[in-house]
């Protein structure tokens, strides 16, 4: 490799966020110096601070080395470090998860991985599972709960499919944009300047944030939530956008169950066979209008557009059952009257949003179609996610934009071979995945687990014990509620391997300690990027600028050679990483030594097929949508069966003002965090070139809430809610409802470079807000919990 001549530019992408900018890495004298954008690249135009300071993360003095082995006991406040050889390390790893394997079962070895969206490990997640799986663990520990959910699985129940999270927005053609406790502005880049390249444009934008935050200064609407209550909000705009006629009635009446008949009394759809002897167990019921009576829906052909104007919406219908008459009311009209009972003036109450600005967007959404839309954070950490995340896909669903030039789409993918192992995970050991039996329809579905459901493992041994844990990165006891809970967890596991390329608190538990390259050290192979077709058609084989530091190697180097130990080699290509990315690469046409001659990458131009659900399939009928209904669901079966609203439906944040009264005198604020443009999560503080420009943890607060409480602008505060207290400086922000404060997460690193404090992250004189939180309440479907909407009060220190 050629990378030593005195300023060499070379093509890269940042792999630091989930933005993975484009971008020109300058190496000199063997030194990684500088990163710049790459405008010619799709994802290129701009980079962040934290981009710009990666050569300061990648020469930085604390930098994890060598592989380490703890000497000492895990309540010692000394581990005492030994270094030790990767071989070593590795087979100490491979024995002891083969012991506990052998006495307790795979399952009993849990994988966490940081999150995607805030390190690179999304240049080698899919590997990382290939060798849980191969492993026979069904459990993987990756916030899922907290950052993933809502995008990715929760709306699943109604469409089917990933919505925002795999049918992303259409921001090249987008009408109308939608941002919904989602602030590209700092949370990814190549979203905000394709949002500016679309509002120049003419684009609109809307933002639903409690906060005036980066791009909500150039929204046509900006919606000041109050935390939580999101749900209401989505109900009361969709129940608008019914009641006059602001919705794709044709897209509703074929695609959706909307005009499906419902039982009174059980709740669940009616099917032909109930209507009369012989009718098809598997067809549904509508009220077919001209000929004022009931007809049979085959969910594989959907109406055409003339059957689908006499299919009724709404209206009651006495249908003749096998038990008699029977007056039924279409799933459309019950969602009117779920929507009708969060009307604009009782959903401003509960929201904090005035009435008129409900009415605004629900006009705005409709006459600027298409609309495209994201929703993240801000409704996913919440008791209440799964049902706001529905909420918003109903009114999604109501625009008729899913799939449409504009709206949310499935960007083409340039064809690979799968390789995250799923064929590997035998189906008994995928029904042992933590958490499956207290939420069937939760993560655990896709075999991703709770913090809370991994510290109950390993402390109350139910369902089972769990013994060891392998972390890709993951600061589990900064991520997650209940710190000192997770400390003790991890304390008791009998073995704990940990890689990362800095030492953090969860990882100080750790028996062994792996030593990992920075992407900038790393080969990386990116099949697509997320932000348009052209960036989705990009292949890329990031190259290594550097030689790693130290003895670090990449995680993808680190899954290989620990499958060999494992003795689970041949699932990995014997160890060949050539091999096995020539493996995924094949039915793509591009080729590793082309990627290599080309570290700009390789384009496969591939179109965006539109409107996939109506694609005729060979024996007539469409293909329609992957649920059970093969419709879009705006009534789930599924959840009824579970339990739960089959409606969207929405419930006050269960430690909010309004839910917990009781609360109300000692803890008037509600406590939301967001993220900050300098730090990813818990990383970063360490680097002077950041830190320097946000040297402490902050609270924002509303002026007029502080001087009530006689703080000022930068004065260190106490947040207190029911479970605890940490520290923050309080920065003024007159946008926010008086009530609501909004903190950081992610505090615990010191700065020696500019003798920048480190805070202790189980402690009340620390910052780590998510001391400030227990596992429960919780979202009884999807397990998140009020990491947004919490009660607090805050005083000075
Ligand atoms: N610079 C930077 N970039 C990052 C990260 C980082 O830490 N720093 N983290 C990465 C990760 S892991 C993720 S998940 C993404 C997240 O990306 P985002 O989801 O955009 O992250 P946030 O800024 O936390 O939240 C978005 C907005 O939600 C608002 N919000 C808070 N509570 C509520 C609420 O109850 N309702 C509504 N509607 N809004 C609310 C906040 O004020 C904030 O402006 O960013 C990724 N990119
Ligand atoms: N109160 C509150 N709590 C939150 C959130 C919030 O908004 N508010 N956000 C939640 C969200 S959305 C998320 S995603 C989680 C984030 O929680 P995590 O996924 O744990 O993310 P980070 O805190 O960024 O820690 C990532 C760790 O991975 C290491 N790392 C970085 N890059 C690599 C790499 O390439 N390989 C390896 N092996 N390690 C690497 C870093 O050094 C760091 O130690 O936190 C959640 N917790
Ligand atoms: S937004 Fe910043 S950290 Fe994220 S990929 Fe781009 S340059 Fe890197
Ligand atoms: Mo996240």
């Amino acid at each position: 490799m050629t990378v030593s001549a005195v300023g060499e530019r070379i093509a890269t992408f940042c792999a630091l966020c989930i933005s993975r900018c484009g971008a020109t890495a300058t190496v000199e004298d063997g030194v990684f110096t500088a990163l710049a954008p790459d405008p010619t690249h799709p994802t290129g135009e701009a980079l962040c601070i934290k981009g710009r300071v990666a050569p300061e993360l990648v020469g930085h003095p604390r930098r994890l080395l060598h592989p380490l082995e703890r000497t000492r006991p895990k309540g010692d406040a000394d581990p005492g470090w030994r270094r030790i050889g990767w071989d070593e390390a590795l087979s100490r790893t491979a024995r002891e998860l083969g012991k506990i394997a052998s006495a307790h079962g795979p399952e009993a070895v849990v994988f966490s991985v940081a999150s995607p969206s805030t390190s690179a490990i999304s240049d080698s997640a899919e590997w990382i599972q290939r060798l849980r799986r191969a492993f026979g663990s069904p459990n993987l520990c990756a916030s899922m709960e907290l950052c993933g959910w809502g995008r990715y699985f929760a709306t699943s129940y109604t469409f089917g499919e990933s919505v925002p999270g795999m049918y992303l927005p259409d921001l090249e053609r987008a009408g109308c944009i939608l941002w919904w406790g989602y602030n590209p502005a700092v949370a990814r880049l190549s979203h905000a300047t394709a949002t500016a390249r679309a509002l120049r444009r003419g684009a609109r934008l809307v933002v639903v944030d409690p906060r005036r935050a980066g791009l909500a200064h150039k929204a046509d609407v900006w919606l000041r939530v109050r935390p939580g209550t999101d749900g209401a909000l989505a109900l009361a705009i969709a129940g608008v956008m019914v009641d006059r006629g602001w919705f794709d009635r044709r897209f509703i009446a074929r695609w959706s169950n909307g005009p499906f008949l419902v039982w009174p009394d059980t709740g669940r759809l009616l099917r032909a066979s109930e209507l009369a002897p012989g009718g098809d167990p598997a067809h549904y019921v509508a009220w077919d209008e001209a000929a004022r009576q009931p007809v049979a829906c085959d969910p594989a052909r959907p109406p055409d557009d003339a059957m689908a104007d006499r299919l009724a919406l709404t209206g009651a219908f006495t249908v003749a059952t096998s038990v008699g008459p029977v007056s039924c009311r279409p799933v459309f009209q019950l969602m009117a009257d779920s929507c009708r009972r969060h009307d604009p003036a009782s959903a401003e109450a509960v929201t904090g949003v005035p009435a008129r600005e409900i009415e605004r967007t629900a006009r705005l959404l409709w006459e600027a179609r298409p609309v495209a839309y994201y929703a993240w954070s801000g409704v996913e950490q919440h008791t209440n996610s799964t049902q706001t995340a529905r909420a918003i896909a109903q009114l999604y669903a109501l625009t008729g934009c899913l799939d449409a030039p504009g709206g949310n789409v499935r960007f083409p993918a340039v064809p690979t071979s799968v390789v995250d192992g799923r064929e590997l995970l035998a189906p008994e050991q995928r029904a042992k995945a933590l958490g499956l039996a207290r939420r069937p329809l939760g993560p655990s579905r896709w075999e991703f687990v709770t913090s809370d459901d991994l510290y109950t493992a390993i402390l109350e041994r139910q369902p089972y014990p769990v013994r060891g844990l392998v972390g890709f990165g993951a600061n589990l006891l900064l991520a997650h509620a209940d710190a000192r809970r997770g400390r003790d967890a991890l304390r008791a596991l009998d073995f704990y391997a940990h890689a990362d390329l800095f030492m953090n608190p969860t990882a100080e538990l750790a028996d062994i300690v792996l030593p990992v390259a920075s992407p900038f050290e790393s080969e990386a192979l990116a099949v697509g990027f997320e932000v348009s077709a052209e960036a989705a058609s990009l292949v890329q084989l990031r190259r290594r600028l550097v030689p790693p530091r130290g003895e670090a190697r990449s995680d993808l180097e680190i899954v290989f050679a620990l499958a060999g130990h494992l003795g689970l080699g041949a699932e990995f290509w014997n160890g060949d990483i050539d091999a096995a990315l020539r493996h995924r690469l094949a039915p793509s046409g591009v080729t590793l030594d082309a990627l290599r001659a080309r570290p700009a990458g390789i384009a496969v131009p591939l179109a965006t097929v539109h409107r996939k659900y109506a694609e005729e399939l060979p024996g007539g009928g469409a293909r329609g949508f992957p649920t059970p209904s093969r419709r879009i669901e705006l009534y789930s079966e599924t959840l009824l069966a579970g339990g739960h609203s089959p409606l969207p439906a929405y419930e006050d944040p269960a430690l909010g003002s309004r839910a917990r009264p009781d609360l109300a005198a000692d803890f008037p604020l509600i406590l939301p965090s967001a993220k900050s443009t300098w730090f990813c999560e818990s990383q970063h503080r360490g680097l002077a070139g950041l830190r320097r420009r946000a040297p402490d943890p902050e609270v924002e607060i509303h002026p007029d809430t502080a001087r009530a409480r006689g703080i000022g602008e930068g004065d260190w505060v106490a947040i207190h809610t029911p479970a605890g207290s940490v520290r923050a400086r309080a920065a003024f922000n007159s946008s926010l409802e008086p009530s609501v404060v909004c903190a950081q997460n992610g505090w615990w690193q010191s700065c020696e470079e500019i003798g920048a404090p480190g805070h202790d992250p189980f402690s009340a004189s620390g910052a780590n807000i998510n001391l400030l939180l227990r596992h429960e309440p919780s979202d009884p479907i999807g397990g998140s919990i009020p990491h947004r909407s919490a009660v607090c009060e805050v005083t000075p220190v």
